[in-house]
């Protein structure tokens, strides 16, 4: 089965928000965002704006009905500011125009006076003044500090790791259209239907039934609309309202990467020690959190960086602080991994110290770590099903990594100024919302007269698969083909209270509820059959290929047959599904319990070829073994793991996020932040999918998939160091991402 759209995406025929055909007189917004990253606003003109062609209104905070205070964790950030502006690009305004470009055109016309207050961009800056989002949360095991000199070697440093641009080919978009008796319709670009429901009604001071928000797919989201596509659809829906007219807001690329938040940047101390035999006694680890102005999603972003602060390896003594620091950057939101990718750099980074210091390959140390069952994670859940060595082992025998080895050695020895690096990457990621009651699914199924199928969930296509997912979910669970089957947009009238879409658990959780919703419906279906077969048990009756089976046997009746009869026996042929993820919990004052589920695992390996003379670099193989559980789809999940490595690469090599001292984003364009392309990617790349094994709390045994194998790219990071380490051995290379060629180049011919 292929990805139920690539019909539709490769003839162009999808549609996003602005391809569906536009209502008569929709009107177009412009945003306008503070040019100062903090201050005080002290006059703002709107005269020449409201003049201007083609303007029908401009918008301020005073024109919000309801009330303008919203935030997922903690309500402190304002949709139109009143009066502090908190960063650049802090939306102040909306150009209401006939046309986008009128918009954008009155936008320039306003006038802002704004009394400077301090900027602080740097958080130990901010950790120093003390503002921070909330308290440090530390979470520890053992006893770290008396454990220090039983170590054999101890090796400390320190890490400044960059943030990342979303990117997704769609930027953040909405079309609003007022419906009867004040209700509001939202077709939004969000990956969290019900939050832009939630909030587009309280902004607009209605009720939540009045606000009908649908979404077909994203072109891509990657946590960047997991928040903050909130904004952009109360804004709009705000204008609408005020209007009484259908109202759409795009943001240009440019607009993007200005307001929206990106992956956290963190600034990072460590301190490792280990025996002389390679086992890792103690780590300890204190990371700092750009949270960028307001708290938005980077609370739960800094428990999973605590979480994931020791990847794959069992370490019996850990002490973990995060503080969340407040700066006056755009609010920093989710981003593929979740605050795990920063926690995982960190204790890679502590281990090639350690590695360094003991003279010895990393990897000798990595694989004397790896997790086993019965082995304890520093927030107190017990490791079952590990998958760590059986991946590491897998990858090593199948891709011959001892050969690649001694191969990179000894083309080291033959060459001068080009040198290879090699580097492994183990990965373990937990699944579920560390928020446990979020880890909840929807699902509503019809099936109508003709035998087809209709399925809503909860879920957000975002190019990942979960409609091709959800659909083989629901044909094989009720013995039918994948074509009978139709997966709806994503609407808050017919699925409520969705979580978003995130924490790479939308086809379990919604899955899981699709079969449940299955089930029921089969249910009616079985004792109708059993009834018309003269069968005893219902329990015996099963549908395989459309056609039913008694205890095995064929029965000679049809799924159309049983559809009918179903209908004439008055049994129902709809049905809600409702899924919660069982055995979860966790408490935040002790930070002790079971906030996953279960783990996704899997090793990576890289080789890169760096011109030490140059500082460039090419990524010449990747090898991976992942670990699916049993996957539903082998090539959408194939390209989940091809794209997170991608874009794993990318975060950790190429994307170069900088702001300057006064708070710009100076990388806010596609000339100045450069993203990983098919010709970076290596020809010679290979993902193994470990033997299937059925995941008890994956929909027909599957594992989740989503975000996992963005941290394999950290390898490529550490593969160029090793490379670099091989032109200058015993160089003191500083441990701070990305590692651009420019980087590289300073790094190996400072001053
Ligand atoms: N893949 C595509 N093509 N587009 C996306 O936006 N988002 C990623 C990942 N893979 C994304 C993607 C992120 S951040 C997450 S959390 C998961 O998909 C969400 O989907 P899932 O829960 O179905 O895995
Ligand atoms: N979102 C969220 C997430 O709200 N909670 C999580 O634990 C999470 N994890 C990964 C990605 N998004
Ligand atoms: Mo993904 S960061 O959970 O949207």
């Amino acid at each position: 089965m292929t990805h139920v759209d690539s019909h539709l995406h490769v003839r162009g025929e999808s549609q996003y928000v602005d391809d569906v055909p536009p209502p008569p007189g929709l009107l177009h917004a412009a945003v306008f965002g503070s040019p100062k990253a903090h201050g005080i606003i002290a006059r703002l003109a709107t005269g020449a704006a409201r003049a201007a062609p083609g303007v029908v209104a401009v918008l301020t905070a005073d024109d919000i009905p309801g009330v303008n205070r919203f935030g997922p964790i903690i309500e402190d950030e304002q949709l139109l500011v009143e009066r502090e502006v908190c960063f650049i690009g802090h939306p102040i305004a909306i150009v209401v125009a006939r046309s986008a470009h009128q918009a954008r055109q009155a936008r320039d016309l306003l006038e802002v006076e704004i009394d400077a207050l301090p900027v602080v961009v740097d958080p130990r800056a901010a950790f120093a003044r003390g503002d921070l989002i909330h308290p440090p949360r530390t979470m520890a095991i053992g006893d770290v500090a008396s454990v220090w000199r039983e170590c054999a070697v101890v090796a400390a440093g320190r890490c400044e790791i960059g943030g990342q641009e979303h990117l997704y080919l769609e930027t953040q978009r909405c079309r609003a259209i007022p419906k009867e008796d004040g209700a509001m319709q939202v077709f939004s670009s969000t990956q969290g239907p019900a939050a832009v429901q939630h909030v587009t009604a309280a902004v607009l001071g209605r009720p939540m039934h009045k606000v009908e928000v649908d979404v077909k797919r994203l072109g891509g989201g990657f946590g960047g609309k997991e928040d903050q596509a909130t904004h952009w659809a109360a804004m709009a829906a705000l204008a609408a309202a005020h209007l009484d007219a259908p109202v759409e807001l795009v943001l240009n690329r440019l607009d993007d990467i200005r307001m929206t938040g990106k992956r956290h940047p963190y600034s990072a101390d460590f301190k490792i020690g280990l025996t002389a035999e390679r086992k890792i006694l103690a780590y300890e680890a204190t990371f700092y959190q750009n949270s960028g102005a307001f708290a938005d999603l980077s609370p739960p972003v800094l428990a999973r960086t605590l979480f994931h602060a020791t990847n794959a390896y069992f370490i019996p003594n850990v002490r973990v602080t995060a503080a969340p620091c407040r700066t006056n950057l755009q609010p920093h939101t989710a981003f593929r991994g979740f605050g795990g990718p920063q926690g995982m750099f960190v204790i890679e980074a502590a281990i090639d110290q350690a590695a360094g210091a003991m003279g010895i390959e990393a990897a000798a140390i990595q694989r004397a770590n790896l997790l086993r069952d019965g082995d304890v994670f520093h927030y107190g859940q017990t490791v079952e099903g590990s998958r760590a060595e059986r991946t590491w082992d897998d990858l090593a025998a199948t891709f011959a990594v001892d050969r690649l080895r001694q191969r990179v050695a000894a083309f080291n020895r033959g060459n001068f100024a080009v040198k290879k690096g090699c580097a492994l990457m183990p990965v373990c990621f937990g699944i579920s919302f560390t928020k446990s009651h979020l880890n909840q699914g929807n699902a509503l199924v019809h099936v109508y007269a003709d035998g087809s199928v209709s399925v809503t969930t909860g879920g957000i296509e975002m190019g990942q698969g979960i409609s091709s997912n959800v659909a083989a979910v629901v044909a094989r669970t009720f013995g039918i083909e994948p074509r009978r089957v139709r997966v709806e947009s994503t609407n808050t009238t017919r699925v409520a209270n969705m979580s978003p879409s995130a924490a790479s658990a939308t086809t379990d959780l919604n899955g899981n509820a699709a079969i449940i919703a299955v089930d029921t419906i089969l249910a009616g279906m079985h004792e109708v059959a059993a009834r018309e077969l003269e069968a005893a048990d219902p329990a015996a009756v099963t549908i395989v290929d459309e056609q039913v089976y008694v205890a095995g046997r064929a029965a000679g009746l049809g799924w159309l047959d049983l559809v009918g009869l179903t209908y004439r026996a008055r049994r129902r042929l709809s049905a809600h599904g409702f899924y919660v993820t069982p055995g979860i919990h966790y408490d935040e004052e002790r930070e002790r319990g079971r906030p996953f589920a279960y783990h996704v695992y899997g090793t990576a390996v890289f080789e890169v070829t760096v011109d030490c003379l140059r500082g460039t670099y090419t990524v010449d193989q990747v090898k991976i073994v992942h670990d699916l559980g049993r996957t539903i789809n082998p090539s959408v999940d194939r390209g989940q793991v091809e794209g997170g490595l991608a874009q794993g690469m990318g975060w950790m090599t190429m994307e170069d996020l900088q702001w300057d001292a006064d708070g710009r984003c100076l990388s806010h364009a596609l000339s100045t932040y450069k993203a990983p392309d098919v010709y970076f990617m290596p020809d010679d790349m290979a993902v193994k999918f470990l033997e299937p094994e059925d995941n008890p709390y994956g929909p027909l045994g599957a594992k989740a998939v989503g975000e996992p194998p963005l941290m394999y790219g950290i390898g490529a990071f550490f593969a160029i160091r090793n490379a670099m380490k091989a032109f200058r051995p015993g160089a003191d290379l500083r441990l701070d991402a990305p590692m651009t060629p420019e980087r590289v180049l300073l790094d190996l011919h400072p001053g």
